[in-house]
């Protein structure tokens, strides 16, 4: 049995060592894109990636895959911009089938302030070259006849901000593509191996602790998702964040009937059909915060309400399995990236509901800023101490479902 887990599809297993040029914490999409890129573009090779859990254990393996880039502020649209070009030759680069479409992107408005919201964040988008615009009824129903355009609904569709280059990929894919190519560059993927400890001296960090020993470096990089916050505080770090769970379920497969990923924040629901059939739908976070994994029966029943009233042709689906995930939100819905007031720790947190989508971006400018000592302009807006400095990057209009 022993034997048998310590062979990987897709990477080593490796004993761990005493010290490293760089330790990454959290072998999700993130984790694992930053060494790739470290490896790939800068030549560092020496590095750890720990994992308390397996590989894609967390947000990286449960979410509903959605790939954008129509966000509401400049920065947070030319950011995700760069995630969808990455992701758009991801397959060829990690020569690993992603399963990534691009079918389009509906996000629809219920009501004149939602139209107008739509038509800033077009504008915006045209601005910095990203692909959108608003639609109206009746070419929303060409775009997605399955949509009831009609005033049934209790909120009928009023227009929508359609964004081509919209679509889904193979979560799971992503986190093993990474993985394999890191691995195979000598990057080592260490599972089940938590840091309980981070050390500083003289303000600079020296090295983690793990229940399999201490490890020496100079660079520790914080990818952990919704467990930041504990992260972060093992260094004295304070992140602004509130973290609360985020609930999803798929149905059965069944035949292709919906292309497009369709949006709507007055419903707080999202819906896409998966390569394999699956209905993949959504909500918004829960109002409350903390570490409940448990899913309920409300968010199906309100969920299931607002589904059929757009996509009446979804009242025959079975829910085949519901799950949670943990959302850390920050007070401006954007993520925090970079830089701390500890030399050598570095931040990758705050992703709300929209972590997945920045995967390979975050990899590339966080790689970056390690290997030039550079912060990139993409990510300099984003900084911790934006807070401080009184430069938020407000993205309420455009994060997620429900803002
Ligand atoms: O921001 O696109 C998004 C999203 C999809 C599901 C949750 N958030």
């Amino acid at each position: 049995m022993i034997g048998l887990l310590k062979k990987h599809r897709y990477f080593r297993d490796h004993d761990l060592k005493s010290s490293y040029d760089v330790v990454i914490i959290g072998a999700g999409a993130h984790g694992l894109a930053t060494a790739y890129y470290l490896a790939k573009r800068h030549g560092i090779k020496k590095i750890a990636v720990l994992d308390r859990s397996y590989m894609g254990a967390g947000a990286s393996g449960r979410n509903t895959t959605i790939i954008r880039s129509n966000y509401l502020t400049p920065e947070g649209a030319r950011f995700y911009e760069a995630s969808v070009k990455l992701y758009e030759s991801l397959s060829q680069d990690l020569n690993f089938n992603m399963l990534f479409s691009q079918h389009g992107h509906l996000t629809l408005a219920h009501s004149d302030r939602s139209v107008n919201t739509m038509m800033e964040r077009a504008e915006v988008n045209r601005l910095v070259g990203v692909d959108s615009r608003v639609v109206y009824p009746d070419e929303i129903k060409d775009l997605c006849p399955q949509l009831d355009i009609s005033d049934h609904p209790t909120f009928p569709i009023l227009a929508a901000l359609y964004h081509p280059p919209g679509g889904v990929i193979r979560h799971d894919a992503v986190v093993w593509g990474y993985g394999k190519e890191a691995d195979k560059m000598g990057v080592e993927i260490h599972q089940y191996t938590d840091v309980t400890g981070i050390n500083v001296e003289n303000g600079k960090v020296t090295g983690v602790d793990t229940n399999r020993g201490t490890i020496h470096c100079d660079t520790v990089i914080s990818c952990v998702a919704g467990w930041s916050t504990l992260v972060c505080d093992l260094v004295g770090v304070p992140l602004p964040l509130t973290t609360h769970i985020l609930q999803a379920c798929v149905t059965e497969p069944v035949k292709p009937l919906l292309d497009k990923i369709i949006v709507s924040g007055t419903l707080h629901i999202y819906i896409s059909q998966s390569d394999r059939g699956e209905f993949v739908m959504g909500s918004e976070i829960e109002p409350y915060s903390g570490y409940s994994n448990t899913s309920t029966f409300r968010f199906i029943e309100d969920l299931a309400m607002h589904m059929i009233e757009l996509l009446p042709m979804l009242g025959h689906a079975k829910i085949l399995r519901q799950w949670t995930g943990y959302c850390d939100v920050s007070p401006d819905y954007s993520p925090i990236m970079g830089l701390t007031e500890v030399e050598g720790f570095i931040i990758d947190a705050g992703w709300g509901t929209y972590g997945f989508k920045a995967s390979p971006i975050v990899g590339f400018t966080i790689a970056d800023l390690i290997g030039t000592g550079k912060t990139p302009e993409l990510i300099q807006p984003f900084r911790w101490a934006r807070f401080y400095e009184n430069d938020l990057v407000s993205e309420r209009g455009a994060a997620a479902v429900s803002h």
